[in-house]
C-alpha cells in the first residue's frame, strides 16, 4: 500500500503571493499545494502538504515521515542555511528526500549558497519558482518508481 508524500515548507512560506513577488512569485501557498494535488493525482501518488514558521515542528513532522509517508519534498526555506536538527532528522530518513528552493540561491546572497539539508537530500532542485513544486512531485514519482524497480 503506498503512502502519501510529505510536502514540508518552513518559515514565512505561509506569505507566499503577499511580498517579494520577484523573487517568489505571485501564488499563494494554497495555490502552490493545490498544484502539487494536481501533479500527484496524475502520476498516481497523493501528497500531504504542511508549513510551520518553528523548527521544532519541522523536526517533528520529518520524524512522523519516518514509516509514514513513501518520500518527503522540503523546502526549508532560512533553515536550509542554518539548521542542523533538521539536518539530522532527515539523515534519519530512508525514503527519498528532495530538497526545493523556489529562487536559485546560489545567484543570491553568499549565506545563501550553504545549505545544511544537502547532505540529507537524495536530490536538490531550485530557481523554477514555484513551479518548481510540482515539477519536484513529478521527479518524486520517478524516484519512487526507480526504487520499486530495484526492489
Ligand atoms: O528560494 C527558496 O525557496 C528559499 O528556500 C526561500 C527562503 C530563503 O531563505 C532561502 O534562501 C531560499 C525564504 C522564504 C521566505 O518566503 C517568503 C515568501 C513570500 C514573502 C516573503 C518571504
Amino acid at each position: 500500500m503506498s503512502k502519501p508524500v510529505l510536502v514540508l515548507n518552513g518559515p514565512n512560506l505561509n506569505l507566499l503571493g503577499t511580498r517579494e513577488p520577484h523573487i517568489y512569485g505571485s501564488n499563494t501557498l494554497k495555490e502552490v499545494e493545490a498544484m502539487c494535488a494536481r501533479k500527484a493525482k496524475e502520476v498516481g501518488l497523493t501528497v500531504e502538504c504542511r508549513q510551520s514558521n518553528h523548527e521544532g515542528q519541522l523536526v517533528e513532522w520529518i520524524h512522523e515521515a519516518i514509516g509514514g509517508f513513501d518520500g518527503i519534498i522540503i523546502n526549508p526555506a532560512a533553515y536550509t542555511h542554518t539548521s542542523v536538527a533538521i539536518l539530522d532528522a532527515l539523515k534519519n530518513v530512508k525514503a527519498p528526500i528532495i530538497e526545493l528552493h523556489i529562487s536559485n540561491p546560489h545567484q543570491r546572497e553568499e549565506f545563501r549558497h550553504r545549505s545544511f539539508v544537502t547532505p540529507a537530500a537524495t536530490a536538490t532542485m531550485c530557481g523554477f519558482g514555484v513551479a518548481g513544486y510540482p515539477l519536484a512531485v513529478e521527479a518524486m514519482a520517478g524516484l519512487l518508481e526507480a526504487r520499486k524497480a530495484k526492489a
